[in-house]
């Protein structure tokens, strides 16, 4: 399978880390995002990455081509059946729609602007913005204290959620105030395949 890939993004390290954790062997086609090349346009009229390509199938959007590759492997159980299906799509969804932004747009002002050159940051936006996701890392915070993992095994909603905080550092999210949270990306990233998919970024 080929992954049309950028190592930043964080919408392509959850792919990275649910093909890895899966044991699928990807073949990574790094993209510039700068300039979208005819190919990636053909793949994605979206122009963006991730883009999966198995065979003839092509697939765009993150958390599809992960639900599309846990299916690949039903014993893992990192899509399982209703009714747990069901909550790793609420956590899924629940990030994309209201985590995620909320700390990519931090993550965007205060690292991404400057270390990319995309543009003056805006620190009034950043500090929004992290109020924003103080509230929803408040809504995390009690579901992860009793559990392990977001919907108790390791599922594609942990590889959702987790992708949201790998700029955190450099964003100046502190976790201090979210016990459960912190041990849980701790468990998170303690993961072989979310080591290896994590390996090219040097973010402190
Ligand atoms: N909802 C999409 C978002 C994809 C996305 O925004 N990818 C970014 C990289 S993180 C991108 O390709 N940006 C290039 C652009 O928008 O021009 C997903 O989850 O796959």
């Amino acid at each position: 399978m080929k992954l049309y890939n950028s190592d930043f993004s964080p919408n392509c390290v959850r792919v990275r880390a649910v093909a890895f954790e899966l044991g699928i062997d990807l073949e990574i086609v790094d993209v510039d995002l700068r300039s979208k090349s005819p190919e990636l346009l053909a793949l994605n009229p979206n122009g963006k990455v991730p883009v999966l390509v198995d065979g003839d199938f092509v697939l765009w959007e993150s958390r599809a081509i992960n639900a599309y590759l846990a299916r690949l492997h039903p014993e893992r159980g990192m899509y399982p059946q209703a009714p747990r299906q069901a909550l790793v799509d609420q956590w899924s969804l629940w990030q994309a729609v209201h985590l995620g932004p909320a700390m990519q747009k931090v993550a965007l002002e205060r690292f991404f602007k400057a270390r990319f050159g995309m543009g003056t940051p805006d620190e009034a936006a950043a500090a929004a913005s992290h109020q924003e996701a103080l509230r929803f890392l408040a809504v995390l915070e009690p579901r992860l204290a009793s559990r392990p993992w977001v919907v108790e095994e390791l599922s594609i909603a942990d590889f959702a959620l987790g992708s949201t905080f790998t700029f955190r550092k450099p964003a100046g999210i502190a976790l201090d105030q979210f016990p459960a949270v912190t041990a849980w990306i701790d468990r998170l990233e303690a993961l072989p395949s979310w080591q290896r998919a994590t390996a090219a970024l040097s973010v402190t």
